[in-house]
């Protein structure tokens, strides 16, 4: 081994080097890999310890093994700090590179839009509105009398077979089975309305309906319907008709016509179906209506013998298929942006 002295300079110079080359490291992994390399067999570090047992003055050998134990020190501590400056770099790089840019959505105007079954709705009211009636809501979860026995299919009646009903589990022991249910129309809010509001009435009702229909074209097991009546005194089928028509012409536009064909409904008397006639000729189903069944009225807590009323049910989400030429009711809950964006 060298004298003192030569070993003082060749540990200044291997850290000298070893500091420039952790300065040089332009990255994490450009770090480590100087860090792998100033930690091997072949550094100016590992080299002069492995001499150390060649010095015979155990004094002199005591202090050259601190002052490469001090050297070692001095690198470590350069390559934490170096790293931890460049792992803070690395990690600001990508924040700035991950963060949203959200003044992109409003220079390019993609805001977001009610879906095509809410604008239906809406505009549905809104026709309604024009015509003289009110809105009113009722709940989605039902009681069998509010969906059925009030109107006029008490518990054996064939027609309930009709609504493929799904219904709520008894809440306790005490608690009829399928004594409450998801309501499969919006025709409870009739009883709702009429025992809360006087007449005269002319309500219109939207909301959420549920039936075990399996999905097609036409048909989904969640939908929409909007639901009116009116209960005034001398009300006729033939103010029922007009309001139909008057309807058909606000909603879908004047190329559009109307007709009821005869039908039958336990809460109506007589019952009509109603059905709307494109500009190319084809009938289209959307609903049902009638006169308001006596026993109906009666369970609204008015008297038949004075008033007389009409009421009505139409599906929306076939409004709004029928209305934007949508091939497939189905097409409308995919959540496809690309479709939906259509109507935005
Ligand atoms: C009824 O639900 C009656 N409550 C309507 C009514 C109200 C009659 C007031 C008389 C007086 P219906 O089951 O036919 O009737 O349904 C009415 C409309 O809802 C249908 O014409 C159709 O447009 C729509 N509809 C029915 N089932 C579905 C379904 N699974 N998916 C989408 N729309 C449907």
């Amino acid at each position: 081994m060298s004298s003192s002295s030569t070993l003082a300079s060749e540990i200044s110079q291997a850290q000298t080097e070893a500091l420039s080359a952790i300065a040089g490291a332009l990255d994490a992994a450009g770090l480590r890999s100087v860090q792998a390399e100033l930690a091997g067999k072949k550094s100016a570090l590992t080299v002069l310890r492995s001499q150390l047992g060649k010095i015979q003055d155990a004094e002199e050998r005591k202090s050259a093994g601190q002052a490469i134990h001090a050297c070692a020190q001095t690198i470590e501590a350069a390559i934490g700090e170096r790293m931890a400056l460049l792992l803070a770099g690395e990690r600001a790089q990508q924040v700035a590179s991950e963060a949203m840019d959200l003044s992109e959505f409003v220079t390019a105007k993609r805001r977001g839009s009610t879906h095509i079954v809410t604008q239906a709705t809406q505009r549905l009211e809104d026709v309604f509105i024009g015509l003289g009636f009110q809105v009113a809501e009722g709940p989605e979860v039902e009681t069998d009398f509010y969906n059925f026995e009030a109107l006029n299919m008490p518990k054996t009646h064939p027609a309930r077979s009709e609504f493929d009903t799904m219904f709520i589990e008894p809440a306790s022991a005490d608690q009829e089975p399928n004594s409450v249910l998801l309501r499969t129309h919006t025709s409870p809010v009739q009883i709702r309305v009429m025992q809360s509001w006087k007449p005269p009435i002319y309500a219109v009702m939207p909301g959420r309906v549920f039936r075990r229909d399996t999905p097609d074209a036409t048909h989904m097991p969640v939908f929409h319907q909007i639901e009116g009546i009116v209960v005034d005194k001398g009300i006729t089928f033939a103010h029922l008709a007009g309001i139909i028509e008057a309807f058909t012409k606000a909603f879908f536009g004047n190329e559009f016509t109307s007709r009821l064909r005869p039908s039958f409904f336990p809460f109506t008397e007589p019952s009509a179906e109603f059905d709307i006639r494109r500009a190319n000729g084809a009938w289209i189903e959307l609903g049902g209506c009638g006169m308001m069944h006596p026993n109906v009225l009666r369970a609204g807590g008015i008297d038949p013998d004075e008033y007389t009323g009409f009421a009505f049910g139409f599906g929306i989400d076939r409004m709004a298929k029928e209305r934007h030429n949508v091939e497939d009711i189905r097409e409308m809950y995919t959540n496809d942006l690309r479709f939906l964006r259509q109507f935005s």
